[in-house]
């Protein structure tokens, strides 16, 4: 695999830089969390996404590279061995982790990292990163409304939907671990309360690195 490509970092002295910041979305499966990535990225030109590894078989549209990075159980094991996965994790049947190297580029340059992970990868990263991490839980509005959507899905059989309904309850019960709660009732108001989120944090005094030379300039 190949890790996506960050564009390089335009930092001039003297100007107030900031550390990238890594944002977690989490929920279970059909709480709408990919479709609230998707608008996020396409609206932020700052907003990088985390593309994991997994061994799970891709789904048809899924594009390797670009979705995930579909690997063989010996090559994610490898990754695990070599230390190349910032997390990892099962999840339902399979392995998903988060390659190091392009978080760890994208951060040092400026660029905010998006990660769609479940909350046994959000409590990892906040072990080792917690400075860099602001993590957002995205709760269905109702149990009906998250089977419907489980169920519109056409590529997974009646079996898998069964087996996430009742991962989901389990999944929902970590909600107290996460900075944010987002109840995801219309998508458009969701992608804008979690853009607020980010655009906040983006503000917090500890990521404006620089600061202090700034102010000093001001005071002449
Ligand atoms: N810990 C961890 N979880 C991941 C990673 N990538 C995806 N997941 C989670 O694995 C679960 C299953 O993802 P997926 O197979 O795409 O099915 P989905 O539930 O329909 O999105 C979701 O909760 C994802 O957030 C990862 O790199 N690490
Ligand atoms: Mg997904």
């Amino acid at each position: 695999m190949s890790p996506q490509a960050t564009p390089a970092p335009s930092r001039r002295p003297g100007r107030i830089q900031r550390r990238g910041l890594m944002l977690v979305l989490s929920s279970p499966s059909g709480a709408g969390k990919t479709t609230i990535a998707r608008a996020l990225l396409d609206g932020d030109r700052n907003l990088v996404m985390s593309v994991s590894a997994t061994t799970r078989p891709p789904r048809p549209g899924e594009v390797p590279g670009r979705d995930y990075h579909f690997l063989g159980h010996a090559e994610f094991e490898a990754m695990i061995r070599d230390g190349q996965l910032l997390e990892h994790a099962r999840v339902f049947d399979n392995m998903y982790g988060t390659p190091r190297q392009p978080v760890e580029e994208a951060l040092v340059g400026g660029w905010d990292v998006l990660f769609d992970i479940d909350w046994q990868g959000t409590q990892q990263l906040r072990q080792n990163a917690r400075a860099d991490l602001v993590s957002i839980f995205i709760l269905p509005p109702s149990v009906a409304e998250l089977e419907q959507r489980l169920r519109s899905r056409a590529q997974d059989s009646d079996e898998v939907v069964r087996k996430r309904m009742a991962k989901a309850g389990d999944e929902m019960s970590h909600w107290p671990e996460y900075d944010y709660i987002v109840v995801n009732s219309d998508i458009g108001a969701s992608v804008e309360a979690v853009q607020s989120i980010l655009a906040a944090e983006r503000l917090k005094r500890e990521r404006q690195i620089g600061l202090a030379d700034f102010v000093n300039d001001l005071r002449g």
